[in-house]
């Protein structure tokens, strides 16, 4: 599996454009990019170098919340600091949107369009009023009423607040599909699309991000994780990433680790405003040492 992510690497690195960005620090840079790993092999944290899974999962975790601001992850993390002011807030926040994206007021209709209002069963009134439409509990949802539905979405990308923010989302969309398995719990699978891919920094916390939340939604609705798939449009490595990068891929992948995620007492999974930082464990992690990477601002 590890396999899949080192190969787009040693590709970026063999035929990559070198380009510009606005960090001031260059990138050689591959157009659509993809790869995708099998969950039922192991949860895919990279062993080639340390993947710090305590930062990615308070990062998830942070996700889950919902949260627009840090103020609760920087007490554990500060991967999240350079993009933040000083009382910790972001002009985005991928949380906002998986759990609380804007619904247009009814007034905003000019033809025939649609809006689920307060009644629907994942929309909630924000404090100021306003609607909001938690989009990964209609995911859940769905999995559970009609699980070969085509229309399992999440966006993070608004398009209104893109156009303005200092960081829109990297990851900005994901979908789930469920393959139907004859005599047997049926398959999760998910596809990340990414606009922007640092392949040495963000793409291993990504990866175990999703993987990990693949498990979770499949716990919570009683399917097996399967398939992550991910599509990266500008996969892209540093300059000052290239050395660091080619010691990681001198290195032979070890035996992928195993995720578990605890359930409640009686056995049941809990759901998604259950799960804490404890319900977590990684088991048979035996990586190569970490390697630093500068992360670009
Ligand atoms: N900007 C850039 N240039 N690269 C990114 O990967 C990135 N992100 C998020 C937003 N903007 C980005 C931030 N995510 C680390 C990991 C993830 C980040 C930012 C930084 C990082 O420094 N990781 C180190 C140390 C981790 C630790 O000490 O806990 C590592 O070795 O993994 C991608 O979504």
């Amino acid at each position: 599996a590890e396999e899949a992510y080192l190969g787009v690497v040693r590709r970026v690195l063999e035929r990559g454009v070198r380009k510009a960005n606005r960090t001031g620090t260059d990138t050689l840079s591959l157009f659509a990019e993809h790869y995708s790993v099998d969950l039922a092999e192991g949860y895919p944290l990279l062993t080639t170098k340390k993947v710090f899974f305590d930062s990615m999962l308070r990062e998830v975790l942070w996700y889950l919340s919902g949260a627009e601001h840090v103020r609760e992850l920087q007490r554990h993390t500060k991967i999240w600091d350079a993009w933040a002011d000083d009382a910790g807030d972001l002009q985005t926040a991928y949380g906002r949107f998986w759990r609380r994206f804007p619904v247009p007021d009814a007034g905003a209709t000019v033809g025939g369009e649609v809006w689920a209002d307060a009644e629907h069963p994942n929309v909630r009134r924000e404090s100021g009023g306003a609607l909001a439409f938690d989009q990964l509990g209609y995911v859940v949802d769905t999995l559970r009423t009609d699980p070969m539905s085509r229309r399992l979405v999440v966006s993070a990308w608004h398009p209104a607040n893109a156009a303005v923010s200092r960081l829109p989302p990297c990851h900005y969309t994901f979908c789930f599909n469920v393959e139907p398995v004859e005599g047997g719990a049926d398959r999760l699978h998910c596809h990340l699309t990414q606009r922007s891919a640092d392949l040495a920094l963000g793409v291993p916390f990504n990866l175990a991000c999703y993987a990990l939340l693949t498990q979770a939604l499949a716990q919570i609705v009683g399917m097996a994780p399967g398939r992550f798939a991910h599509t990266l449009v500008d996969a892209h490595v540093y300059v000052d990433h290239v050395e660091g990068l080619e010691e990681q891929l001198s290195r032979t992948p070890r035996p992928a680790p195993r995720l578990s995620i605890a359930r409640h007492a009686d056995g049941s999974p809990k759901g998604l405003d259950d799960l804490a930082f404890e319900d977590f464990s990684v088991e048979g992690y035996r990586p190569a040492p970490a390697i630093r990477f500068p992360v670009a601002v």
